[in-house]
């Protein structure tokens, strides 16, 4: 017989194969199991589509009476797009279930537990816990912010390089990496640079994979004083959304041609060093981007972090050295001190992907 924390760990599985598609709900995975059997499986695809324990109980049908379910999230107590779980659970009539952890939803937070709890059913709460909190680090985030989930994104050479003194950046990473880059792109609500990186390198900022037809990200560009080029790619719609935040004094004139082209245009306030970027991720998060990967440039990297902006670093490393003085590193606008000043991160994973490394952090919290 299976161990509780094998069906739990089957459920977070089934969850974690709809990461990137849920937005802006959580991933949610659910497991029922009656005499060592399992009787139902169910994950939740896509927001407004059933929950995870609806697909797992039409699957157990009457098997499913007195049997332990294990959830990665607390079953949701709330009508929303779909009817309240808890509700679903306890006229299932299920002896005990096994919750990973809590919904921090403010419509739910606990309310759901309860409902089960007062129906006289064994709950349990906690089991794979970080695992199930990391997979929903996005959705947390958005819960407890009002505001996406932002991923530092770059490649470098060993030496921390970004490019060649003479601006020269193609490319620092093999073709394997930059695949993978590409799948990044797929699973995230939007992608923002600065407009610096627009007319360097005018990139169109889509999703290209090999193998299939990805989703393009919304391409969000931080352009205060709205220099974006109306034939540049960003600019032009047909294949991606673009939102340009600029500032509230941006030229009326050059503001309609953009949305004549179908360009979303945010106004938010400025600040001394440049637009506010706390303002500018409460206005995304309205616009429904929950979570963005941030892909430079240097400046824009570092007013980020500056802030305390940045969720997840996610870092490629090419076993290549550059040297010099000059060439750009990743936060070159951040220009620390001491030692003691250095923004303090904690490694997550790191993992080899063609002849280059990928290496997820975060920053230390505390
Ligand atoms: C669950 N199981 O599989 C998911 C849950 O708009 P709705 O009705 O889809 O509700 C979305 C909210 O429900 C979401 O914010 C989160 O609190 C919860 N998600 N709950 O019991 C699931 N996806
Ligand atoms: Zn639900």
């Amino acid at each position: 017989m299976k161990t509780d924390r094998e069906y739990m760990q089957l459920a977070l599985d089934l969850a974690a194969s709809a990461k990137g598609r849920t937005n802006p709900n959580p991933c949610v995975g659910a497991v029922l199991v009656k005499n060592g059997v399992i009787v139902g499986t169910g994950l939740h695809r896509k927001a407004g589509e059933p929950h995870a324990e609806v697909h797992a109980f039409n699957m157990a049908g009457e098997h499913a009476k007195g049997a332990t379910l294990y959830v990665t999230l607390e079953p949701c107590s709330h009508y929303g797009k779909t009817p309240p779980c808890a509700k679903l659970v306890k006229e299932s009539e299920v002896s005990r279930v096994v919750v990973a952890t809590m919904d921090p939803n403010p419509s739910v937070a606990g309310r759901g537990i309860n409902l089960l709890k007062e129906a006289g059913i064994e709950v349990e709460v906690g089991l794979l816990e970080e695992e199930a909190r990391q997979l929903n680090e996005r959705f947390i985030h958005n819960m407890l912010t009002d505001k996406p989930f932002v991923i530092s994104k770059f490649a470098m050479t060993l030496d921390g390089k970004i490019a060649a003194h003479t601006g020269h950046s193609q490319w620092i990473t093999s073709v394997e990496a930059r695949q993978h880059v590409h799948e990044l792109r797929d699973r995230v609500d939007g992608i923002l640079v600065g407009v610096g990186t627009v007319l360097a390198d005018n990139p169109s900022l889509t999703t290209r994979l090999s193998y299939k037809k990805g989703k393009n990200p919304v391409r969000i560009i931080l352009d205060s004083e709205l220099k974006t080029p109306l034939n540049s790619n960003v600019a032009d719609t047909t294949e991606a959304q673009t939102i340009i935040v600029c500032g509230k004094d941006a030229d009326n004139e050059k503001i309609g041609q953009l949305k004549e082209q179908g360009v979303q245009i945010l106004t938010v306030s400025k600040t001394d060093s440049g637009l506010d970027l706390d303002e500018t991720l409460h206005e995304l998060f309205k616009a429904g981007i929950t979570d963005l990967m941030v892909e430079g440039g240097a400046d824009v990297n570092a007013s980020f972090l500056r802030g305390n902006h940045i969720n997840k670093f996610l870092v490629y490393i090419a076993p290549k050295v550059l040297g010099g003085s000059h060439s750009k590193t990743p936060f070159a606008g951040l220009d620390l001190e001491k030692m003691d000043d250095a923004v303090q991160l904690e490694f997550h994973s790191f993992e080899q992907i063609g002849p280059d490394l990928f290496i997820s952090a975060y920053p230390k919290l505390g």
